[in-house]
């Protein structure tokens, strides 16, 4: 008896980064196709297959096709739900596709009393699986305190137990999962525990029994490609298990400390490094330290990136530790609101004007009354989260084409207001479209 196990695939993770998300469904093609190479009898997706819980119709064409060649070659697919493909309420693809048939959803639940039974499900090597699914926020947490261990017990060996969840004891020291599961509330007497949700890989065991995490196979965010080191995942054979490396790249990484340069000293190293050969490779550069000159905002970084792609890969730039001992703040001026709420965001906007509008945007919004304070606090969370990445690792900063064009779009807007009077007589003009101002904030205008 033999089987993969894979965890954290994160299809479609990088949605603003082409090159790096083709990465990522290579990586899990080619751990599809290595599982054939080693003839398995089935695979275990431990969660987190997707990246979303309605990814992009190409993602799952691309993801689609894979599986089905694994099918096709009579190899069964189980799979649980991950932090991420999992939505509450909602059907999610993982529901689409378990209903397909292409992959068996390894989660039977049920409730009994206060208890809740995990049954199992069984493959045709005699194996019995039995899945508990990560759920947003992990609250899966609380379900398991609340498993039927009886129930588990009485489940006959062979057995695996597959789980997408944080263990307490084996969590990375630089993480705060507020959300882990002692090692204690695990069911015994398992023959394999298949983790997922961490993305490092980790080896341990319960009892005499392995308990694997095998890790991202590329990464789903920045810090991934920052801090992982090998990935893969692991071919089990009568219960040993063993680690095949997925590898669809190299990197190349460096700290630039900016420490007493000028903003321009530190634009003029990064262009030289750029004009290194970087073929197959994704640059990931950390620049830290305060700037004796200048501020971050006046770095071309769009400049710089694209000085860098002419041979790598992709390049991820993060400014995050970025400062400036300067500090530019002027008395906003201008003669009306938005030139005023103009002027203040160029002031402000360490991390690009783009990034500074699109935050104001989305946090002026106000909570709907008929709306939970969590389920608003979790939209504002979802919709800022992205952005502030994306702005830390730089992709809002140099856009002076966008500035300039943002400029324009604006004083466009404001000429077609002028004329609005007069196509629509006395009609007030619609609020719904406008430029949101500083003073929607309740600000003190006047
Ligand atoms: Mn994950």
């Amino acid at each position: 008896m033999k089987f993969a196990h894979i965890a954290d695939a994160h299809l479609g993770a990088f949605s603003k980064n082409p090159s790096l998300r083709e990465l990522n469904l290579q990586a899990f093609e080619m751990a599809m196709e290595k599982a054939m190479d080693e003839d398995v009898d089935f695979i275990l997706l431990a969660g987190d297959l997707f990246h979303n819980p309605i990814p992009d119709m190409d993602v799952v064409k691309r993801s689609v096709e894979i599986m089905k060649k694994v099918r096709d070659a009579g190899i069964r697919i189980y799979a649980i739900y991950g932090s991420h493909d999992f939505s509450a309420g909602n059907t999610s693809l993982m529901d689409v596709l378990a209903s397909t048939g292409i992959f068996t959803k390894a989660v039977r639940m049920d409730a009994r009393d206060d208890k809740i039974i995990l049954r199992e499900v069984e493959d045709e090597t005699g194996v019995s699986i039995v899945g508990i699914s990560g759920l947003s926020s992990s609250a899966e947490v609380h379900y398991f305190e609340h498993l039927d261990m009886d129930y588990l017990r009485s489940i006959p060996s062979p057995k695996i137990f597959m789980f997408h969840t944080t263990i307490e004891e084996l969590k990375p020291d630089y993480i705060s999962y507020k959300n882990a599961v002692p090692k204690s509330l695990l069911p015994k007497g398992f023959d394999y525990y298949a983790g997922g949700h961490l993305h490092e890989r980790i080896e341990s065991s319960v009892d005499d029994s392995p308990l694997i995490y095998p890790g991202a196979l590329f990464g789903a965010t920045y810090n991934d490609l920052d801090i992982l080191g090998q990935r893969g995942f692991y071919i089990v054979e009568d219960f040993k298990p063993r680690f095949v490396e997925i590898k669809v790249c190299d990197f190349f990484k460096k700290i630039i400390n900016a420490d007493g340069l000028s903003a321009k000293d530190v634009y003029e190293e990064l262009m030289e490094l750029a004009q290194k050969n970087y073929e197959g490779k994704v640059v990931i550069l950390k620049i830290r330290g305060e700037l004796s000159s200048g501020t971050p905002g006046d770095i071309n970084f769009h400049e710089i990136r694209e000085e860098f792609r002419k041979t790598a890969i992709d390049v991820l730039i993060n400014t995050y530790s970025l400062t400036a001992r300067e500090r530019r703040i002027s008395a906003p001026v201008g003669s009306t609101k938005e030139e005023i709420e103009e002027n203040v965001f160029r002031s402000i906007s360490t991390y690009g004007l783009r990034f500074t509008r699109e935050l104001f945007n989305i946090l002026r919004e106000r909570m709907p009354e008929d709306m939970r304070k969590d389920v608003f606090e979790e939209r504002l969370w979802s919709s800022t989260y992205p952005l502030i990445l994306s702005a830390i690792n730089g992709e809002y900063l140099g856009e002076e084409e966008s500035k300039e064009e943002a400029r324009r779009e604006m004083e466009a807007e404001r000429e077609a207001k002028k004329e609005e009077p007069a196509n629509r007589e006395r009609k007030k003009p619609s609020q719904k479209g406008r430029m949101p101002t500083l003073f929607d904030f309740g600000g003190d205008a006047s």
